[in-house]
């Protein structure tokens, strides 16, 4: 991929080549005229992706470090802060990005389900650091609404709701267009050319970078479609879970042996030599491949295809279960190597334009994720792997390199750190907290606890209405809708949160402690009262209420979009 860079300003060169002439000078050079104006302010890139479990990256250490590691954002962690107990406040896309731009639980922002609208009237970090004089500029999945409705923006390209992996469209003030290319290499692609050629450079600024992978249907780049195809990943220890004792996790519908979908999800085929999926009930994704691009995809999968193929008759249920689980993390971990990639050249384009020190690189996930912890994919639960997500931050001005955090911090916390960092002062009823206090090594101030709610039922996955409250040992859940059941675990003897202990009397006082503990936390948080949850219906989401054809008439032609950028 061809990349501007920015040696010095003023001066564009392509990546690798020679400087143009008449261009001269150096990094420190270019620090000081950066810095011009605004000395003491940061800079802020945001970049999340969307999905991606704490197991999937290589500074935490997990099982899948050295079989599939991310250098590069492991570059943040060594260069700034691993956040080792970071946490989302409802594990879904859409209310995680409306918890982190506002700092407030869902009950506040308004937004508690997928396909929601957000209302950009309220308050936003973002808009807030856009008053005090930072330019502003978002890139990537957006999801909260089809336009960035509300945000004081510069600059915005976003994909079309959930966006696609490939050839895929971007919405922007002018209307919508097709891109060809990978989405996760045009998003870095957009993003350095924003901060080589677009921003002001008198102004420091905040960057929004949202990566689409490593989300559902798991597509890779051309070029990393087979780099996992004869690595063979460690299976969790809970992959055959009986869900005994805990009744919304047996009635979920992720398991990944009973519900991906064997072509849309696990690219399996209908048999030796065919190239047809075998169920892929939203076939417009693989639609956009080009001629020659599904082509490449054919070719890649084919071996892998027909030895499935053409063994699977001799498979036990047990042995095609563990293949749909190998093809699943070859796939889900293959998406990001790119996205991996992506964040070595936003930090190789600060390091080449002396912009390293001034400036917070956040790298996070909407929420974590399942990679076949009890059979599952997806999120949802308040269960570690999607409750966790990876967090690791750079600041190289104010953070000291190779900080490790312990202390709990959740995606409301981003607000009020980026508000403090920036000197910006914050607005009101803030339900996150300041992370600059935990980063300088002052866990004093810490929270003791976490409060978690999921609204999404009925809904995709059909993960049941549940709340909750977690320390830094015990875990206590309510499943409320459908159903009425309590989980309580103890995280120090059951990490892998297997055994139920709500009903074990040596746990009385501990269950007791943290039920109070819980109304607490509503209490603080003003969470309205239960029986208003459980009461309240989900629209049935049938897409945006308003639609982009009718907003952007002349980008449409018979429903298809008119401009395609090859
Ligand atoms: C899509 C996915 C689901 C996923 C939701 C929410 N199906 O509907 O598996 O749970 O998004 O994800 S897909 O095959 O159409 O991708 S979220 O990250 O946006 O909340
Ligand atoms: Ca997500």
């Amino acid at each position: 991929m061809e990349t501007i860079k920015k040696l010095i300003p003023g001066c564009a060169v392509l990546a690798g080549s020679a400087v143009l002439a008449g261009c001269s000078g150096t990094a420190e050079e270019a620090t000081s005229n950066v810095a011009q104006g605004d000395e003491q302010r940061p800079n802020i890139i945001y970049i999340m992706s969307d999905d991606h479990a704490v197991r999937a990256l290589s500074a935490y250490g997990s099982d899948l470090a050295e079989l599939a590691p991310t250098p590069n954002i492991d570059r943040i962690a060594q260069n700034g802060a691993l956040f080792t107990n970071s946490f989302v406040t409802n594990s879904l896309c859409g209310p995680s990005r409306a918890a982190m731009f506002t700092g407030k639980f869902g009950h506040k922002n308004g937004f508690n389900f997928n396909g929601q609208e957000f209302d950009g009237s309220q308050d936003i970090w973002v808009n807030a650091l856009h008053d005090a004089g930072y330019t502003t500029a978002a890139i990537g999945k957006w999801h909260i609404n089809l336009t960035p409705k509300g945000f004081k923006l510069d600059h915005w390209e976003i994909l079309n709701d959930q966006g696609e992996y490939y050839n895929p469209d971007w919405i922007t003030a002018d209307g919508v267009h097709t891109e060809y290319g990978y989405t996760t290499d045009l998003i870095t692609d957009k993003t350095l050319s924003w901060l080589d050629e677009q921003r002001d450079e008198s102004k420091p600024f905040a960057l929004i970078m949202h990566h689409k992978a490593p989300h559902r249907n798991w597509m890779p780049a051309p070029r990393h479609t087979r780099t996992f195809e004869n690595v063979e990943f460690p299976v969790p220890q809970t992959y055959f879970d009986d869900w005994e004792g805990r009744q919304a996790a047996a009635e979920q519908e992720m398991t990944i042996y009973l519900h991906s979908q064997e072509g849309h999800d696990l690219k399996m085929t209908t048999g030796v030599g065919e190239s047809e999926w075998r169920q892929d009930i939203w076939p417009h994704l693989f639609a956009r491949l080009t001629d020659e691009q599904r082509k490449e995809w054919d070719d890649a999968y084919q071996a892998r295809n027909d030895y499935m193929n053409a063994n699977e008759a001799n498979w036990s249920d047990e042995e095609m279960a563990l293949w749909k689980y190998q093809r699943y993390m070859q796939d889900y971990l293959a998406t990001i190597i790119s996205v991996d990639e992506s964040v070595g050249e936003v930090l190789d384009y600060l390091d080449a334009n002396g912009l390293t020190e001034n400036t917070i690189v956040v790298y996070t996930s909407d929420q974590g994720f399942f990679t076949g912890e009890h059979g599952f994919f997806d999120k949802r639960f308040m269960y570690e792997e999607s409750f966790r997500t990876p967090l690791v931050m750079q600041y190289p001005a104010k953070i000291e390199a190779g900080t490790v955090v312990d202390a709990m911090v959740q995606n409301i916390d981003y607000a009020p750190t980026f508000m403090e960092y920036a000197g910006v002062e914050l607005y009101d009823d803030v339900d996150g907290q300041s992370m600059v206090e935990v980063l300088a090594g002052n866990s004093d101030q810490a929270r003791d606890a976490l409060y978690y709610h999921f609204y999404e039922f009925p809904g995709f996955h059909m993960v049941h209405r549940h709340y909750g409250v977690r320390d830094d040992r015990y875990k206590l859940m309510h499943f409320y809708h459908p159903g009425d059941e309590w989980e309580f675990y103890d995280l120090s003897k059951d990490p892998l949160e297997v055994n139920n202990a709500i009903d074990n009397p040596e746990y009385a006082g501990e269950i007791a402690r943290l039920r109070t503990r819980l109304q607490e936390l509503e209490a603080q948080y003003a969470v309205p009262p239960m029986d208003e949850w459980r009461d309240m219906v989900l629209q049935e989401y049938k897409g945006a209420k308003y639609k982009l054809d009718e907003m952007f008439p002349d980008s449409y032609e018979d429903g298809k979009v008119i401009r395609v950028v090859e």
